[in-house]
């Protein structure tokens, strides 16, 4: 399924405005992502991007109060802009919900970014966002392998 930044726009508008240099194919609203299986996200970015690197994140909550979940993309594991697919894997298991992820450019400002819709996540929780701690021992949640399998696009 296609939809055109300006849709993704209406969306989220009190999350960021969009950038015109990425369209998100997937995830979207009918997608689930299931805590310890694999994530699948696919773009394309404009040819601009094409030399740049690109972190994926995932939110949760909606426009007017997102959550902060994960990065993706920590520790270097950043992926090509122009890479189209990037399989997430395994999910860490985040509490069932409504959730989001969003691409952009390394350590560009997010309105830069792109944001997908929002879509169904299905786990039971054992795994906290991202600066949330556990009323007891903290967890170190293993951020999942971005795996090559990507299709570089043609210039
Ligand atoms: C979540 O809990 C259900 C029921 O106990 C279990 O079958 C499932 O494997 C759990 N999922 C994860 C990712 O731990
Ligand atoms: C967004 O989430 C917050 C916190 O859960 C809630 O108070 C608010 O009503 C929600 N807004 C919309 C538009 O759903
Ligand atoms: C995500 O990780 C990359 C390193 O791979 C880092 O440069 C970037 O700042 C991180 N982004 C966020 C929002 O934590
Ligand atoms: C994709 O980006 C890499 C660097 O990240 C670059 O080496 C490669 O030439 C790019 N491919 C295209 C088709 O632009
Ligand atoms: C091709 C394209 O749409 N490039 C845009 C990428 O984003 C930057 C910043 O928003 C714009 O200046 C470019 O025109």
């Amino acid at each position: 399924m296609k939809f055109s930044t300006a849709a993704v726009a209406a969306l989220t508008t009190a999350v960021a405005s969009v950038s015109a240099n990425f369209t998100i194919y997937e995830p979207w609203g009918e997608t689930t992502w299931t805590a310890g299986e694999t994530g699948v996200v696919t773009w394309s970015a404009s040819a601009d991007l094409f030399q740049s690197r690109c972190e994926i994140h995932l939110l949760t909550g909606n426009a007017t109060d997102a959550t902060f979940v994960t990065n993706f993309t920590a520790n270097g594991n950043l992926v090509p802009c122009n890479y189209t697919k990037a399989n997430l894997h395994p999910l860490p298991d985040y509490a069932s919900g409504q959730y989001f992820i969003r691409i952009g450019p390394n350590g560009a400002v997010t309105d830069q970014y792109a944001y997908s819709g929002l879509f169904n996540f299905v786990g039971n929780g054992t795994v906290l966002p991202d600066g949330e701690t556990p009323a007891s021992a903290s967890t170190a949640a293993a951020a999942p392998t971005v795996n090559d399998a990507a299709t570089a696009q043609s210039a």
